[in-house]
């Protein structure tokens, strides 16, 4: 491919592509690009590589889903044989080791521009390229805009009544800070009880005088199961590498593991049933998740065996009986994000632990000193507001670029997240988004997923400079058969049924339906094929000034 050279004219710097973000996504994406011959620049708002594993330094806070070694890259077999993972469910500060040990090795900082916010992303019809002002005053255009915003990078602020009157010290999760908090001889109040929440609360408990955690929805959480990987499993990763790779391509949650068996919960007898959760749950970890029946996320039966075996583990592992009750969850296990842990209901046997109930003991308001709830008063030091994110559509919302006419995305995404293959919006040319809605994103690998949604791009784009095209953007048609597709194969299951962030419930006024795309690696195949049928649902604009046949 012939790239354009960055340069400067007047105060705009010109590129083939623009990528917002510097995580995993946006990391991989520039590489590629620059492989590919492209001038590329990256923005991020943040001081240093790494996105989600940059801003979410809480204690406790590790990789919460099938971890190491396969949650990495895998573009760079010599990457893979060079690094090295210490533990099965690696801690944040391993992981960002490894992206700035990536950054180092692919020479990547020079390309990215930090602490410099994206104030305006706008798509200039008569150049067909993309302009972005910045929080710096640095201004750019290009072609190509890539969105590596982040599936999990918008907080969400609770809107309590006194919360911003509060005096002591108060941090979210995903924005933690960089100097250790100390929790010493402090009493601390925990809104949350996510992911986030359930690997803070222990840590937290461990050091503070005293841990209140304010629980609005009790969670099914499953041991991490977090041991040092061994010389074994090191070398067999790096041996396996290539066969490893086909594997996590044919998973449909891209990680090396064997598809299980087709096995209804009652194709086995209670007992048998019994000891298979028994024996998954003694060696934890996110396999749990992959040694279950085929059946516990679609029927409403099958999905009940599971949480009565969790409901009775919590029972017997937290002693006050009412303090259990408080925990015991009333969803679909799995419909909402299964949590890993480690130690967390144990932790609710402590005597400087307390549980609060938001459900029956709802908080009324914060003062300067305390937390108010309809019981009485919670005086208290510190507050971790563990409350998530507006996840997979909220930091694309945030950005806000504005298409073709200069309506806004906040526009076109009114009542529906509007995309076509998860990846492009009608509207918005030349814009892709890595890991947004419509796509796996979390339900996948993410570095892996990103590997190859960037690939996709990458030969999309290609093709546009190969052909002499000015512009690629998806029908309103085919946007909505995709919508469909993903909504379909979501029905299917009983995931849009509880309300979670990967159905916007938590988010006031966000639309509320389920937005990933389940179909696992199937997903690979289809944009495969849209590629491959001349990028089918899509539709071409000769470069302007060329009359051009298409
Ligand atoms: P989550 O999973 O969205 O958890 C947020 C928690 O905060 C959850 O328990 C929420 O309760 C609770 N929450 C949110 N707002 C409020 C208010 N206003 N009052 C009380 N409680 C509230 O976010 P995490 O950061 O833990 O995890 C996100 C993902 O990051 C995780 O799944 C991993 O993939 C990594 P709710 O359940 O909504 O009733």
């Amino acid at each position: 491919m012939t790239s354009q050279p960055s340069q400067k004219s007047g105060s705009i710097e010109h590129y083939d592509a623009v990528i917002i973000g510097a995580g995993v996504s946006g990391m991989y994406a520039l590489h590629h690009l620059r492989e590919m011959g492209m001038s590329v620049r990256v923005y991020d708002g943040a001081t240093g590589i790494g996105g989600t594993w940059w801003y979410n330094r809480y204690p406790g806070a590790r990789v919460d889903g099938p971890g190491s070694p396969h949650y990495c890259y895998t573009f760079s077999k010599e990457l893979m044989q060079e690094w090295d993972w210490a533990e099965t469910q690696s801690k944040q500060s391993d992981v960002l080791d490894y992206l700035e040990y990536v950054a180092d090795r692919f020479d990547l900082r020079r390309d990215i521009q930090f602490e410099t916010w994206v104030e305006d992303v706008r798509y200039d019809d008569a150049a067909q390229r993309w302009t972005v002002e910045t929080s710096t005053g640095v201004r750019a255009s290009a072609q190509f805009m890539i969105c590596a915003v982040g599936a999990l990078s918008m907080t969400n602020m609770p809107n309590i009544p006194g919360i911003h009157g509060f005096a002591g010290e108060c941090y979210h999760t995903g924005n933690w800070p960089h100097e250790p908090v100390s929790f010493e001889g402090k009493r601390v109040a925990v809104i949350g009880t996510g992911s986030s929440g359930v690997q803070a609360i222990p840590e937290i408990a461990k050091e503070a005088e005293h841990v209140t955690v304010l629980q609005r929805t009790a969670q099914f959480t499953f041991p991490a199961g977090n041991r040092p990987l061994t010389a074994e499993e090191v070398a067999d990763a790096r041996a396996n590498f290539d066969s490893n790779i086909e594997k996590m391509h044919a998973n449909d949650g891209g990680f090396p593991v064997d598809p299980s068996p087709e096995r209804s919960a009652f194709d086995d007898t209670p007992e048998e049933r019994e000891a298979r959760y028994e024996a998954l749950w003694q060696r934890g970890g996110f396999g749990f998740f992959h040694g279950l029946y085929s059946d516990i996320a679609i029927t409403e039966e099958s999905n009940q065996t599971l949480s009565d075996f969790v409901r009775k583990k919590i029972r017997e592992t937290v002693n006050d009986p009412e303090t259990a009750k408080k925990l015991l969850p009333d969803h679909f296990v799995i419909t909402k994000r299964p949590i890993l842990d480690d130690g967390y209901y144990e932790t609710y046997n402590r005597d400087n632990v307390t549980l609060v109930d938001l459900r029956d003991d709802p908080i009324e308001r914060f003062t300067e000193t305390s937390v108010i709830t309809a019981s009485g008063e919670h005086p208290i030091d510190i507050l971790v507001l563990a409350t998530g994110f507006d996840a997979i559509s909220g930091s694309m919302l945030r950005l806000n670029p504005k298409g073709r006419g200069g309506v806004s995305l906040k526009e076109k995404w009114n009542e529906r997240f509007h995309n076509y293959l998860g990846m492009a919006i009608g509207g918005f040319p030349n814009l892709f988004m890595i890991h947004g809605p419509g796509s796996p994103g979390v339900f996948y690998n993410m570095p892996l997923g990103a590997e190859r949604q960037m690939g996709w791009i990458g030969q999309c784009m290609s093709h546009l400079r190969e052909k002499e095209l000015g512009a690629i953007e998806p029908t309103t048609d085919s946007e909505e058969a995709w919508g469909n597709e993903v909504s379909g194969i979501a029905d299917f299951t009983l995931f849009p049924r509880t309300d979670s962030w990967w159905t916007g419930a938590n988010i006031e006024g966000k639309p509320r339906y389920f937005t990933a795309y389940l179909g696992g690696s199937l997903y690979y195949q289809r944009i495969a094929d849209v590629a491959s049928n001349n990028y089918e649902g899509f539709t071409f604009e000769p470069v302007h000034g060329i009359d051009k046949q298409i």
